[in-house]
């Protein structure tokens, strides 16, 4: 009977623990405590690697749309991510971001696999976008090979029950089976799949550097990426 009263008394204890958690979110929306289990996007510099897009316009325009989004976004946090600690699209950003006095509890840069965020870097993220291609296929490389083979088979088939296609600029949100492999491991509940504007002439629908366009196809993608996380977040 000792244990079943220590276990009872455990239970009240962290029932305890629960509601002045629910107390301090209540009072302090915004502070530390409540940011560290936020809601939280991680996503990869849209359309730098293979899609040969500039890095300085690239890095304007994520910014740009960080701010414009960070504050809509309640307590929710924004991750870009690359592979690399020395990656050049983390640090302009980083410096730009510092530059407009973006709040880096809400917004801030991170080094690792977007498949391995939690189990490798500590990161837990409710959300990855991935960067795709118009077919929505897996493979290819970058980022759209790293999440459907992390995803596995479950991936494919919710992604097809969604959409068959997306058109750049664009971003579908897939709930992420829980038989999925980065649900389990990693804690990831949905992919946000985008499409950015392709410089490089190798891949379809090549823009032939028309920065006028590529700029507003680029910008077009964070918004369509943000609000389909603020769906979810909501
Ligand atoms: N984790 C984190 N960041 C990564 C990872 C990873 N596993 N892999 C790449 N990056 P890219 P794009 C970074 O080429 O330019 C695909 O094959 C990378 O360093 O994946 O939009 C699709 O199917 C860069 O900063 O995307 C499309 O056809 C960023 O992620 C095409 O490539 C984006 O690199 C899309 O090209």
């Amino acid at each position: 009977s000792e244990n079943i009263q220590s276990h009872a008394t455990k239970e009240k204890d962290s029932n305890q623990v629960l509601e002045s958690c629910e107390e301090q979110k209540k009072t302090s929306v915004g502070s530390s405590i409540s940011l560290e289990n936020a809601p939280t996007l991680a996503f990869p510099s849209i359309s730098t690697a293979d899609f040969h897009f500039n890095l300085e316009k690239a890095s304007d325009i994520i910014v740009e749309k960080v701010e414009e989004y960070v504050n809509k976004l309640g307590n929710a946090r924004l991750v870009l991510v690359d592979l690399s600690q020395n990656s050049k699209i983390l640090s302009l950003v980083r410096a730009k971001a510092a530059e407009k006095n973006i709040d880096s509890k809400k917004f801030f840069t991170f080094a690792g696999n977007i498949t391995n965020l939690y189990s490798d870097g500590g990161l837990h993220c409710n959300a990855i976008a991935n960067v795709t291609n118009w077919r929505l296929k897996p493979g290819g490389g970058g980022v759209n090979a790293a999440i459907f083979n992390a995803a596995g088979p479950a991936l494919e088939t919710a992604t097809k029950a969604k959409a068959k296609s997306i058109s750049s600029g664009k971003a579908i949100v897939v709930p992420l089976p829980s038989s999925s492999p980065l649900f389990s491991r990693e804690g990831v509940t949905h992919v946000i799949h985008v499409l950015g504007p392709n410089m490089n002439p190798q891949r379809p629908n090549c823009l032939n550097n028309d920065y006028v366009n590529g700029c507003k196809i680029l910008r077009d993608a964070y918004s369509s990426l943000f609000d389909g996380f603020a769906s979810i977040v909501r």
